[in-house]
């Protein structure tokens, strides 16, 4: 299992990558990933400047054939996200496109330009390094806890060779398929499975650069046979094609559509399934696990759940008590938790965080479901209303409101989460602002907002904010949220 792209080492001329109009042939990622290998190998851990672009493709492949481990970063990302991502995983240099301009951290670092312009087809690439063994580190991706920054989960070789031939399985994903997306390459679904997926397979992967469904219609009328999104893009592409016959015929011509990272809801379902007479699949899976469960693409149409446990993968709900829920009654609710080779390591640099997500060797993933008579699940809450998933990102409250009340115009600052058709859920901020006599101006919604935009990224901002004169509280000062969102 060592080799993750059997399809480099055989120097396929077949195509891999495109983005807009520049492409690279399985043979060529060979090459200029393969030279790239080179000057990092020895490195223990390096950033990514994460742009949706060639070049942050060819950095992921070139440090998993060096064996580096590789922290992709969010290249809109805030001041203080980054400081504390860069002080927590310490990259020994920065991997980014040549004309990219690296904010403070980043900057600060050695960097080396990743050089990804196709060589002539006919030169033959040099013989690629050895890759090391699977348990080594791949990736670090960043993911927001209830509270507290972003922890760094360390995902292994084994984890993504187990993950994506897993999806193989599920979705009989071959090297004829041409995958559409548009998801960005600093997490799980865009950059593993949307870049390292078809790779692995031999196939070839079109990445949008930006959504649009503008862009995906012409993608599909293309050669593209596979797309991934999050529910949000799925949401828009249910909008567009009901009006929209090039969409609509587009969208009916690809082999599988794929919808995760947060729930898809039935409306939309529905609306693309009677605009396009194609049923979305809809897959499950978290940073820390990758991907757990999948409606099969040759299994019965199961729209509303996330299907069944993928290969390999032990999937079991369990009770308040902790006890194993047997029933198969799309009635019992439980906890989902998971076990098996598609599983992190440990979250970087926090031996207690690692402890408390696990029960005996079974991953607390705080997602709450059901499950039917034919073993699929349906995904019912979170256990945590602490955190939001807003256009397919997870967001924790507690970071957000840290970030608010480092704004010197804010006293107090609570944040919720709140239902929105477009997003899925839409960030709310409820605001007490500081009236002392020394307080300045009252801050605007859009001033607390940019500032979020600003520390932290754009997609954690809030998108409604309240100002209260106090916010509700118990008698032992909590904040009580639920009065909030009522
Ligand atoms: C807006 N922008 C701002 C501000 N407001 N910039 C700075 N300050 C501000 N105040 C910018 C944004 O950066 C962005 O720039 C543009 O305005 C629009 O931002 P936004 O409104 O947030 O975008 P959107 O239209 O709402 O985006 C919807 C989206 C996006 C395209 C669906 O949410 C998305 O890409 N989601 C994918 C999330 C994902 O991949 N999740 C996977 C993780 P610009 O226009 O330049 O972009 S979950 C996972 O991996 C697990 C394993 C799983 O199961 O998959
Ligand atoms: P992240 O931590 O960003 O990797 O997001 C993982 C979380 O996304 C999971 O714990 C689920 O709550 C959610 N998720 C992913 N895929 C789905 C899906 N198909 N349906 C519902 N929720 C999902």
């Amino acid at each position: 299992m060592n080799v993750l792209f059997p399809a480099l080492r055989d120097a396929s001329p077949a195509p891999a990558l495109r983005f807009g109009d520049r492409s690279l042939s399985h043979c060529q990622l060979a090459s200029v990933a393969g030279a790239l290998a080179e000057r990092i190998a020895g490195e223990t851990r390096i950033a990514l400047w994460a742009t949706p672009t060639l070049e942050t493709a060819v950095g992921a492949v070139a440090a998993l054939l060096a064996g580096v481990a590789v922290v992709p970063v969010n290249p809109k990302i805030g001041e203080s996200e980054l400081a504390h991502i860069v002080a927590d995983s310490m990259p020994s240099l920065v991997l980014a496109e040549p004309d990219a301009d690296l904010p403070g951290p980043l900057a600060a670092l050695s960097r080396i330009d990743i050089e990804a312009a196709a060589p002539p087809e006919e030169a033959a690439p040099a013989p690629l390094p050895s890759e090391p063994g699977d348990e080594a580190p791949a990736l670090i991706v960043y993911t927001s806890g209830t509270t507290g920054p972003p922890k760094g989960v360390v995902l292994p070789r084994r984890a993504l060779a187990h993950t994506l031939d897993a999806l193989e399985d599920a979705w009989q994903w071959t090297a004829d398929d041409v995958l559409v997306h548009a998801l960005p390459l600093f997490h799980v679904h865009g950059l593993i499975l949307g870049i390292l997926g078809p790779l692995r397979r031999g196939g070839s992967v079109h990445h949008l650069g930006r959504f649009s469904t503008e862009a995906v219609a012409r993608e599909l009328s293309a050669d593209g046979t596979m797309l991934f999104g999050v529910p949000t893009m799925y949401h828009r592409l249910a909008e567009e094609a009901g009006r929209n016959p090039s969409l609509a015929k587009a969208l009916s011509r690809a082999r599988l559509l794929v919808s995760g990272s947060a729930a898809l809801p039935l409306t939309d379902h529905e609306r693309i399934a009677a605009a396009t007479g194609r049923r979305v699949i809809e897959r499950y899976g978290m940073t820390e696990t990758l991907m757990n469960t999948s409606v099969r693409a040759d299994g019965p149409d199961a729209a509303g759940t996330v299907g069944v446990p993928l290969p390999g993968v032990y999937v079991r709900l369990v009770d308040e008590a902790g006890q194993a829920i047997e029933a198969n009654d799309a009635e019992t609710v439980g906890e989902i938790q998971v076990r098996g080779p598609n599983l992190f390591v440990e979250y970087l640099n926090r031996p207690d965080a690692t402890a408390a997500a696990f029960d005996g060797g079974w991953f607390r993933t705080g997602d709450m479901a059901v499950r039917d008579a034919a073993g699929n699940y349906r995904i019912v809450g979170r256990k945590a209303t602490d955190l939001i998933k807003s256009g397919g990102y997870k967001i924790g409250a507690g970071e957000i409101e840290n970030a608010l009340l480092a704004h010197p115009g804010v006293a107090e600052a609570a944040v919720t989460g709140a239902p929105d058709e477009d997003l899925g859920e839409r960030i709310v901020a409820w605001i007490v602002t500081e009236t002392g006599p020394d307080a300045g101006p009252a801050p605007s919604a859009e001033e607390l907002a940019d500032h979020v935009a600003r520390q932290l990224a754009p997609h954690k901002r809030p998108r409604t904010v309240h100002f209260l004169d106090a916010l509700p509280r118990n008698d032992m000062g909590k904040i009580l949220k639920r009065e909030l969102r009522a």
